[in-house]
Formats: structure tokens, sequence, C-alpha cells
């Protein structure tokens, strides 16, 4: 996902050229504003955090682009492409990475990615049929 942070910030073009240069295949992309029931059934994994009701209010002010993306080893190559998860941890360890170029901070940090094959295949779900991802 690219986040509300940057999705209008004309840069989900440049984002979207690192992973067809980095051997991503995009299966299915499209834009979308999440309501609040979607976002907080997307992130229901995290509802007993504190941050929770942050989240869901930053994941919803803005569209975003959804993507499916395919590749070898994707899970893993595509965590490290992202970066630590706080952009200001990853400008200092991961200066190349995604939230490094593109994020702000701990919750405006660009770019999401699943954090499991598994959990891949329930959030891609969640966003594409089948038709979709092609
Ligand atoms: P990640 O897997 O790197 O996206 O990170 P997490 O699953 O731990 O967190 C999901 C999202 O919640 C992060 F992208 C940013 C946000 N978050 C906060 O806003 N505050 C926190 O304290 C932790 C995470």
């Amino acid at each position: 996902i690219i986040k509300p942070d940057v999705a209008e910030k004309g840069v989900a073009g440049e984002i979207m050229a690192v992973l067809e240069a980095t051997d991503f295949r995009i299966l299915g992309c499209k834009k979308v504003r999440l309501t609040t029931e979607q976002a907080k059934a997307f992130y229901a994994v995290h509802a007993e955090r504190p941050f929770y009701g942050e989240l869901v209010e930053f994941m919803t002010s803005g569209p975003v682009y959804v993507m499916c993306l395919e590749g070898e080893d994707a899970v893993a190559r595509y965590r490290a492409l992202m970066g630590p998860t706080n952009s200001d941890t990853a400008r200092a360890e991961a200066p190349d990475s995604l939230r490094a170029r593109f994020g702000t901070n701990l919750q405006c940090n660009a770019v999401h990615g699943s954090d499991s094959v598994e959990n891949g295949v329930l959030e891609t779900d969640f966003f594409f049929s089948k038709l979709e991802r092609v």
C-alpha cells in the first residue's frame, strides 16, 4: 500500500518504478479511499494496540494505492525494500529504503507491506478479486 501521506504527492509512479526495477511484478493495482470500517478490518490485528485509532484515522485521511505484488522471495525482499517501520530509523539504518526516501515518521511512513506470506494472501484477498490479479 502506498499510504495517504504520499499517495497524492506525485511519487506513486516513482515507487512503482522502484518495485518494477527490483523484479516485483504488479499483478493488481488500484487507487482507493478506505472507509473507517475497511481500515479497521484491514488492521484488525492491531485492534488492541494503543495506536490503532490513530492508524485507522491516518489510513482513511486520503486515497491510497493498493497493489498485489509477485516476485521471488517477495515478502522478505519487499520488507527489506520498505525498511524499518519508523522513517526516521529507516533514514539512519536503511537510507535507500522506501520509508527512508518517501516517509516522514513512525505513522507517516509512506508504505505498507505484508509481514508474512500468509498475511500477504489475506491482505491481497481483502482488496482484489481473482480477476483483478493478472
Ligand atoms: P510494519 O509491519 O513495519 O508496517 O509495522 P507494524 O505492523 O508494527 O505497524 C503497522 C503500522 O502501524 C506502521 F506502519 C505504523 C503504525 N504504527 C504507529 O502508528 N505507531 C506505533 O507505535 C507502531 C506502529
